[in-house]
């Protein structure tokens, strides 16, 4: 029997969860028990019981091997009785949450930085989930970051690594290590929630689709299930093959870092839908030919189309939606009946209204939108529940998208981020922003009057548990927004979000590019919050 080895260590005082886990650079996880330290930390705060299972497994990005390699020997040392590890060590995030319920598994340990980059010098992240397969709810990842902070020692068995390439099953010490096939189960959710056969033949009518999934995780389970399972020509894929570097590009499904795709579908002979995923397969990106469909939409509008979806036919307990995002999808709930929940950003917020079945859909205007299937936000299963909706209603994207707006109105949307900006200059917008609480109220902006402004806390009506300092909303009386807020998931300096929102019912600007229909609140967000002045930028880096 190998032997389990207690090393002395120091703490690291960095290591605080933010929005989706531990992020940092490669090299920063690199140090000496930096990963092991947060590891213990992690197994310190979860209290699991002598033999419980673990699922295990990461986005394949660099450093993702070497560190599931450490994680399964401090498991073992730790006492799990069995970790399910996905092969080559890869489960996408929203296949660790289905693993993790499936296999009613303790939690699970997903390896990524999500849409961030990779490579030697890119992105690494770790977070924990919990039972009912999602991130860690707060009261967790708090104290794991005040263990991470008196780590003494952790413990490791010395045993050779496991062979991860191929199904099997393994032994460290007295821990059993299943390596399980990391899409099956996931392929298998998904066709027991989507018209398959539908989709099936309208690929076969020549419905022309293109998937990308940016040389990251997605790639694999793409393939299973577009071409595998539905039929779909092999045209229909793009970049996935995984790559621990992703190609040198960024994972994230966007107007911006999915450009190959964006200008597949705006060129000519378009095909007529594409759709891209991020790092970790948990976002996504919806295109019609010559079309983009905000996340925000998109989430109001498989709301409304719920019912001609097999997995959701019974109808909706509800929708819920971050903050930022926009509010199309609380009209829609309107006409169903159905309450819609507003909370923080990150998924961590919809696990206890899901869980107390208070809602069935939840999405973020980041690209994110999932269900109650699992407990995190699903890229593929959005592509999906699209082509079922397609399907059904024998209509493109954009005819899809306009029926909607012309019978709810058009929350015209846009979000520009201004990245890596020093930490000092993104506070003092900011703090600039929450002085002027007390004197905007009233006042009139252009053909804006400003109706409240206030730093966004929850309360989560499920455990009454308070997240306070989410987000500053500058709400307008005809129901306009304008949300600051500062990205949790960065590792370069600070990044400063503005979510701009405007209502319009006339189907007369339906028409308007969102950027021209923005403009007036684009300057006064400006104004507000004195950005050019406090950070030098005169433009966002991204806009989506
Ligand atoms: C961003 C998004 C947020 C999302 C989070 C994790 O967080 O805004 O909506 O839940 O990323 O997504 P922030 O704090 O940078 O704004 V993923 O796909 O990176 O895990
Ligand atoms: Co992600």
């Amino acid at each position: 029997m190998p032997a389990v080895l207690t090393i002395a260590t120091t703490p690291y005082y960095d290591q605080k969860p933010g929005t989706s886990g531990l992020r940092k650079r490669v090299p920063v996880f690199r140090q000496h028990n930096y990963l092991e330290n947060f590891v213990q930390a992690i197994f310190d705060s979860i209290d699991a019981p002598a033999g419980a299972t673990l699922a295990l497994g990461g986005d394949g990005r660099y450093y993702n091997r070497e560190a599931i390699q450490i994680i399964l020997k401090m498991a073992a040392a730790n006492g799990f009785g069995r970790v399910l590890v996905g092969a080559g060590g890869i489960l996408s995030t929203p296949a660790a949450s289905c693993v993790i319920r499936k296999y009613a598994t303790f939690g699970g340990i997903i390896l990524s930085a999500s849409h961030n980059p990779g490579g030697p010098d890119g992105d690494f992240g770790i977070k924990y989930n919990t039972a009912n397969g999602g991130p860690a709810p707060e009261k967790i990842t708090e104290s794991i970051f005040e263990c991470s902070r008196q780590i003494s020692q952790y413990r490791i068995i010395d045993a050779p690594d496991v062979a991860l390439d191929s199904i099997a099953e393994h032994t460290i010490g007295k821990m059993a290590v299943s390596v399980i096939d990391p899409v099956a189960d996931y392929a298998d959710l998904m066709e027991s929630l989507f018209d398959f056969s539908a989709i099936r033949a309208l690929l076969a009518g020549g419905f022309r689709i293109k998937f990308d999934a940016m040389h990251a995780v997605n790639g694999p389970y793409a393939r299973e299930i577009f071409i595998n399972r539905l039929g779909a020509p092999e045209d229909s894929l793009m970049n996935c093959t995984p790559l621990p570097d992703f190609g040198n590009g960024h994972p994230d499904p966007n107007l911006t870092y999915a450009r190959e795709l964006v200008d597949i579908l705006y060129g000519e002979h378009a095909p007529d839908f594409g759709a891209a995923s991020d790092g970790d397969g948990d976002r996504n990106m919806i295109l019609g030919r010559h079309f983009f469909v905000t996340p925000s939409d998109s989430l109001a509008i498989l709301t409304a189309n719920a019912k001609l979806v097999p997995g959701y036919r019974a109808g909706l307990a509800g929708v819920a939606r971050s903050m930022p995002t926009s509010a199309a999808a609380d009209r829609v709930a309107k006409e169903l009946g159905i309450p819609c929940y507003e909370t923080p950003t990150g998924w961590k917020f919809f696990g206890n209204l899901m869980d107390a079945d208070k809602v069935t859909l939840c999405g973020e205007e980041s690209f994110g939108t999932g269900s109650s299937h699992i407990r995190e936000k699903d890229g593929l299963w959005a592509v999906l529940f699209w082509l079922n909706i397609i399907a059904a209603r024998k209509q493109s994207v954009e005819a899809v998208t306009r029926e909607h707006w012309a019978h709810f109105g058009r929350n015209v949307y846009s979000r520009h981020d201004y990245e890596a900006i020093p930490t000092e200059a993104a506070n003092s917008v900011m703090k600039h922003l929450k002085d002027s609480f007390g004197s905007l109220p009233g006042q009139k902006l252009g053909s804006y009057t400003v109706d409240v402004c206030d730093d966004f806390s929850y309360t989560d009506p499920v455990d009454n548990s308070v997240s306070t300092g989410q987000g500053i909303r500058v709400i307008f009386t005809d129901g306009s927004r304008i949300v600051f807020r500062l990205s949790g998931t960065g590792t370069e300096g600070a990044t400063l979000r503005v979510y701009l929102e405007a209502y319009d019912p006339d189907i007369a600007n339906h028409h308007l590019d969102a950027q021209v229909a923005l403009s007036e609140l684009i300057v006064i967000a400006g104004q507000l919050s004195e950005l050019k002045a406090r950070t030098g930028r005169e433009q966002p880096t991204v806009i989506t």
